[in-house]
């Protein structure tokens, strides 16, 4: 494969989407073909996955899905994802920008609600087969900071299964980030997103420079 894969990872209202717009404008600026995804939700079927996955949270057993069947979607959306987008996108020689990808589940699924880091380290690896990024990002900032960014973005629309979760369940999924970035740093880049849009901007870039020299 000849394409380029790069995730953005973290907490919720870090700056993903934010930061994929920006690289991606980068790339293109220097001649680049980009592909700019996401997950859940990065194909039409995806799209169906995704309202399954973020419905608006009622508290009611019979609205809430099992952790195992958030699981499971969620990797069935990656499947489906990988086989429409992402494998023919970096078979194509493009750079493939993904705003969340198998390290979410990791963090979300695995440290989050608390299914078996190497049991979900296998699921990730038999759906992603060849897929995995080169570069990631990891956007980190406390979870205060982050659900406030996140809440003001939402105005009034419905709370969904994420952000109805506890302060404590959301702290676990940044330190599964964490914990991620050390375990890796070869791929990962961690940064910080307290600061303003331009200065995670630059620091993207750094890392890309860093990582993957021959792009900028
Ligand atoms: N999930 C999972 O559990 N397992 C998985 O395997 C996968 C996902 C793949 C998807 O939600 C949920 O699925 C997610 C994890 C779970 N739930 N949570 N929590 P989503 O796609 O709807 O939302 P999200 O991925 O969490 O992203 P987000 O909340 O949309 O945030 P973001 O993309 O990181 O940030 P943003 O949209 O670029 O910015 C949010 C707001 O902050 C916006 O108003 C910006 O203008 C502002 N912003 C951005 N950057 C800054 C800086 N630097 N300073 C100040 N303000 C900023």
């Amino acid at each position: 494969m000849s394409g380029v894969f790069i995730t953005f990872e973290g907490s919720e209202g870090g700056g993903k989407t934010t930061q994929v717009s920006l690289l991606a404008e980068a790339l293109r600026a220097r001649g680049h073909d980009v592909v700019e995804t996401r997950e859940p939700g990065g194909t039409s079927i995806g799209q169906t996955l995704r309202q399954l996955l973020l419905r608006p949270h009622t508290g009611r057993p019979t609205d809430t899905l099992a952790p195992s069947a958030e699981l499971l979607l969620m990797l069935a959306d990656r499947a489906q994802h990988i086989h429409e987008v992402i494998l023919s996108g970096l078979q194509a020689g493009h750079i493939v920008l993904c705003d969340r990808y198998a390290d979410s589940t990791t963090a979300y699924q695995g440290y989050g609600r608390g299914f078996d880091l190497a049991e979900v380290a296998q699921l990730n690896a038999f759906v992603c087969g060849v897929c995995r990024p080169q570069l990631t990002f990891v956007l980190d900032l406390p979870v205060a900071v982050g659900m406030e960014r996140a809440q003001e973005r939402r105005g009034t629309a419905a709370v969904d299964q994420f952000e109805a979760a506890s302060v404590s369940f959301h702290e676990r999924v940044r330190e599964g980030f964490l914990a991620i970035a050390r375990a890796e740093p070869e791929r990962v880049c961690l940064i910080d997103a307290t600061q303003d849009i331009e200065a995670v901007h630059t620091a993207v870039l750094a890392g890309v420079r860093k990582h993957l020299p021959t792009l900028l």
